[in-house]
């Protein structure tokens, strides 16, 4: 039974462009803060994003970058602490200015809401900041339509991993014919895809434009408004030109019955 059942949302990148004005701006916070000479431009942190998780970043970068500098003994509560400030700077920003959601992602979520199609998200960003994006620019009150928010370190490894798009399609009794993910990176479809599911949108953005989705059924600029239409940049049309639940079960029919 692959009808479609459920719809799985990344975060960063997806659901919102978090990281060149969020989560980069937020580190470089967190490292001033800390009397740290570390800073890190656009361009260095489109390098960095390579691994997911603000924690494994950091060691990322003190692993290429930082190779002369002298490390404190205990790296991972130095590492854990620099990156509870980043979280604070993260949400100070959220609150403050306020991140918008990508086109078409309000009008979607909002018609999987009320025509009660099961909707979760799967991220490796700490789940406070999923918490505090949804409520500030989604709705106050969204996080209680996510059935389930997989996020951060309840699995042990981060996207390109399967972890979290398992742990999630556990918790909601699925299989992974019976759900679309939604992403935007390299790391995120090969987690999904890892995980067994098929059906994935890939949504692209700045940071994200160049990487491998040459296994992805369709990649769009964006999921389009009625005035707004997306542009296809893979795969084949859909009946309208911006992505509605009628164009989703669509899109999910096709990509099953081209197994
Ligand atoms: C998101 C990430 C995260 C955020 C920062 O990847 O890689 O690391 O950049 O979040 P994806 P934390 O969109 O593939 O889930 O600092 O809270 O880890
Ligand atoms: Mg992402």
């Amino acid at each position: 039974m692959t009808e479609l059942q459920a719809l799985i949302f990344d975060v960063d990148g997806t659901l919102a462009d978090t990281e060149r004005d969020g989560h980069r701006v937020a580190f470089n916070q967190a490292f001033e803060e800390a009397g740290l000479d570390w800073y890190w431009s656009v361009a260095m942190y489109g390098e960095l994003l390579r691994v997911t998780g603000g924690k494994e970043r950091m060691k990322l970068y003190l692993a290429n970058y930082r190779t002369d500098d002298q490390l404190p003994e205990d790296l991972d509560a130095f590492i854990a602490g620099l990156h509870a400030r980043k979280t604070h700077f993260y949400k100070e920003l959220l609150s403050n200015i306020g991140i918008p959601l990508r086109t078409g992602v309000k009008r979607l979520i909002l018609e999987a809401k009320e025509q009660g199609m099961r909707i979760a998200i799967a991220t490796t960003t700490t789940p406070e900041n999923v918490s505090y994006l949804l409520q500030n620019s989604l709705a106050e009150d969204a996080e209680d339509w996510f059935e389930v928010v997989a996020a951060g370190d309840i699995v042990p490894a981060k996207k390109p991993a399967p972890d979290i798009y398992t742990w999630a399609l556990e918790k909601m009794n699925l299989s992974p014919d019976q759900v679309m993910a939604f992403e935007d990176s390299d790391n995120g479809i090969r987690s999904v895809l890892a995980a067994g599911i098929q059906s994935v949108l890939i949504t692209v953005n700045d940071y994200t434009n160049t990487h491998d989705f040459s296994k992805a059924p369709l990649v769009l600029d964006h999921l389009g408004e009625v005035d707004q239409p997306f542009n296809i940049i893979q795969g084949q049309p859909l009946a309208k030109t911006f992505v509605d639940l009628e164009g989703l079960r669509t899109l999910h029919q096709r990509i099953h019955q081209n197994r």
